[in-house]
Formats: structure tokens, C-alpha cells, sequence
């Protein structure tokens, strides 16, 4: 049966978690059901919402403390049939998580969609396996940098940041989210130069690197602009899903005219998953989500950075994004904020080489400038995958023992 299974962590005012689910489950499909009449209850069936599981956690005084009274903890699991909405994002979100969501303390943590409802999506129309072709490196995690202090800048300040990122061995250079269309470097020209000096930098190194630029502006114009970047010859677009939203990379991704890889940045993604009882966890809006609305690469703080999630949350995303899953690509994990080439080990480690590294100020920040940063990072790598440790691959490289002298071994539990 197409359907899909949505799982909810909640810290409820009563102590009956069945009969709040089995509430669940009808308010939110076809309504009081025990008084309706035999037919119309056959009429429906197709339509009820069916608990699943309930399941009790253990109660944490300090949480009944926080909340003023005491809660019961548990988790509940719902299927909604797919004969109640249209398959898109949309309709489902409202249909298992719309009012639902203001209901109290309640977190929706995880999504099931039957292989059927699954397949009305087309997911990412590249994947780890089309941005590995385009690139042509299948054997080893790719390189990312991201253009730094970049705002008020005239378009040379940004080509002379884009030649040492290339020079440097990055494979994919990314706008900052924060760089909109704006007069010094509007978005065709800074597409147009930014793909100029990538060409000439090939024709140098035989280095190929692809460009993300930030695909920004009202919801509206967005198809027309990416359309404009592809026939510049854009190899890869930018895009902060969470303020336009989900569907509205969907429909970008789908569109046969825009085949480029879209990259999902999460921005705004802060304001709805970090909280133990409300709002949706990053497994399911990070991972599941921006899987199947077509993200190829998924940006999300690493567990070690500036900006850090924890540990299990964020090998949750990647495996959300890269579970072998017979009717969607996968999305490249990208995590990301405050790396720097002396924590290459650790997210090898945690994230395999299928996997993006990527860093701003751990490239720009390099004592030798950014082309010596990317150095550090490639070396970094290419020792990890050696079997070295850092400090012997920094033996044969002055960036990476630069970079470790700048930023050092990291300092945090494994
Ligand atoms: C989680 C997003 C990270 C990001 O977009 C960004 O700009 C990181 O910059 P750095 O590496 O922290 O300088």
C-alpha cells in the first residue's frame, strides 16, 4: 500500500500515548470514525490513518522540570495513506506534520515513504556517481572551497580568489550563501568571468573545477535565471532551500532544462531542527527531504567546526542521503563551517570518501593564501588515504605542516 510512516518524538501533557496517536491518526485523515456508519466507515478505509507503534521512553525529570509539569516521553509512528495527498513535498508535509506541528511538544523525527510513493520523485539528477563523472575523480573525497570577504568587492578581487582556489587543487568552488546579485558582481558576469578563469586554470593544470554559484532572487524568476546560467555553461548552482522551500528546489531539479547539480545550503535550516521537542530533525529535513526534492550535495555543520552538530546527528544526515535506495541518486554529504585541514582524518573517518570536504576560512586563512591552503587539504587527504597520519604527510608537504602549525591536530573526542 503506498502510505508513508512518520514517526514523532513527543513529551506529552497525558499519559496515554495510544489513544493520543489513535487521536493522531483520525484528526488527521478522516476524523471521528467509531460514529460513522458501517458503509461510510468501508467508503474510508482507504483514507484512515493507522498507528503503527507507540512506544514508551524514559521520563526525564529535568525535562518535566523545564516544562513546568510532568510529561510523558514516547514515540508514536503514524501511516497516512497516499490516497489523501498529491505527491508533492507540499501536501505531505501538511498532511503528517501541517497543524500537527503546533501542537504541543512534539518532533517529527523520522519519514518512511513506500517504495511506491517514492517513485513519483525523480531525486537528484546527478548524485555522488554524475558529479564524480563530471569531474572524473572516483577515489577520494572531493575538495570544496567557498569564496570569503567577497562582499563589496569588485569582480577582479573575486577572479584573483577563484584562480588560487583552482590553483590550490579544489574541486568544486561555491559562492558564499550570503553574496546576492548585487552591482559590483552581478550574477552573469560573475558566472561568465568565474567559469573564464576555471577554463584558463584547466587549460594550465589539467585540473578541472566546477563553480556553484548562488542562484538567488525572488521565487519567481529563479527558473528563468538558472536556465540563463546553463546556457553560460554554469556547472553547478547554489541555493538556499530553506527560504524558498523544499518544493521550490524540486521544481528547479526537475526541470529539463536546468541540468546542472543543485547544491542545498542550510541556511535557515537552524530554525527548525535544533530543538529535543519541537520542529523536524535534521535526519528527515537535511537528509530524507533534500534527497528526494533532488539536492546532489547537501551542506550541514560537521561535528567539529565553528557551527557543530552533534556526532550522531550528523552521520544521520549522511546516511539519510546515501543509503542505497533503488529509485534515488545519491546526495553528496557535505560537512562543512570551520574546517580545516588538520580535522581531515576525523571526517574521512566519520564520513568516507564518499564525501565532500569543504572549508572557506581553512583555505583562505592559509599563511601562504589560498592556492596553499587547498594544497594543505589535498595533501591532507591524500596521506589519510595513504594510511599516514598527518604529521608524517606533513613531513613531505610545507602547506599541510603550515596548516597544522596555523590550526593544529584537532583537539576534540573521537
Ligand atoms: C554549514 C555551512 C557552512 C558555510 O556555508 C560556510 O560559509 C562556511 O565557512 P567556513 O568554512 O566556516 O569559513
Amino acid at each position: 500500500m503506498s502510505e508513508i510512516i512518520a514517526t514523532y518524538l513527543l513529551h506529552d501533557k497525558k499519559e496515554d500515548l495510544e489513544k493520543k496517536a489513535e487521536s493522531i491518526a483520525l484528526g488527521l485523515t478522516v476524523g471521528s470514525w467509531t460514529d460513522l456508519p458501517l458503509l461510510e466507515q468501508e467508503q474510508l478505509s482507504i483514507h484512515k490513518g493507522r498507528v503503527v507503534d507507540v512506544s514508551y521512553l524514559q521520563e526525564d525529570d529535568r525535562v518535566s522540570r523545564f516544562l513546568g509539569e510532568k510529561r510523558t516521553k514516547g514515540l508514536i509512528k503514524i501511516a497516512y495513506p497516499s490516497a489523501n495527498f498529491s505527491t508533492d513535498i507540499p501536501a505531505i508535509l501538511t498532511t503528517i506534520f501541517g497543524k500537527l506541528s503546533l501542537d504541543g511538544e512534539i518532533k517529527l523525527i523520522d519519514v518512511e515513504l513506500s517504495d511506491s510513493l517514492t517513485s513519483e520523485f525523480s531525486g537528484p539528477q546527478f548524485g555522488i556517481s554524475g558529479i564524480r563523472e563530471q569531474l572524473g575523480v572516483y577515489d577520494r573525497p572531493l575538495l570544496m572551497s567557498i569564496f570569503k570577504g567577497v562582499i563589496g568587492k569588485e569582480q577582479d578581487d573575486l577572479n584573483h580568489q577563484m584562480r588560487l582556489q583552482a590553483l590550490g587543487g579544489v574541486d568544486i568552488v561555491k559562492d558564499d550563501e550570503i553574496l546576492f546579485d548585487n552591482e559590483k558582481t552581478p550574477f552573469e558576469s560573475r558566472l561568465k568571468s568565474g567559469l573564464q578563469i576555471l577554463k584558463e586554470t584547466f587549460e594550465e593544470t589539467g585540473h578541472r573545477t566546477l563553480y556553484a554559484v548562488n542562484l538567488t532572487g525572488r521565487t519567481f524568476e529563479l527558473r528563468d535565471k538558472a536556465k540563463r546560467a546553463v546556457e553560460l555553461g554554469a556547472t553547478s548552482l547554489l541555493f538556499n532551500v530553506f527560504a524558498y522551500g523544499l518544493d521550490t528546489l524540486q521544481a528547479l531539479a526537475e526541470d529539463p532544462e536546468i541540468p546542472v547539480p543543485i547544491m542545498a545550503h542550510p541556511a535557515f535550516s537552524g530554525a527548525i531542527t535544533p530543538s529535543p521537542f519541537y520542529g523536524v530533525s535534521n535526519k528527515v529535513l537535511l537528509g530524507k527531504l533534500l534527497r528526494l526534492a533532488g539536492a546532489d550535495y547537501v551542506l550541514f555543520p560537521s561535528p567539529y567546526g565553528s557551527v557543530a552538530l552533534e556526532k550522531n546527528e550528523t552521520t544521520a544526515i549522511a546516511e539519510a542521503l546515501t543509503v542505497d535506495e533503488k529509485r534515488l541518486r545519491k546526495s553528496f554529504p557535505v560537512p562543512s563551517a570551520g574546517i580545516h585541514p588538520g580535522l581531515t582524518p576525523l571526517l574521512i573517518n566519520d564520513f568516507g570518501i564518499d564525501s565532500i570536504i569543504n572549508a572557506g576560512g581553512g583555505i583562505h586563512g592559509h599563511p601562504d593564501g589560498a592556492e596553499f591552503g587547498g594544497k594543505a587539504f589535498r595533501d591532507a587527504i591524500n596521506g589519510v588515504l595513504k594510511g599516514q597520519s598527518l604529521e608524517n604527510a606533513a613531513e613531505e608537504s610545507e602547506p599541510l605542516r603550515k596548516a597544522l602549525e596555523l590550526w593544529g591536530p584537532p583537539q576534540v573526542k573521537t
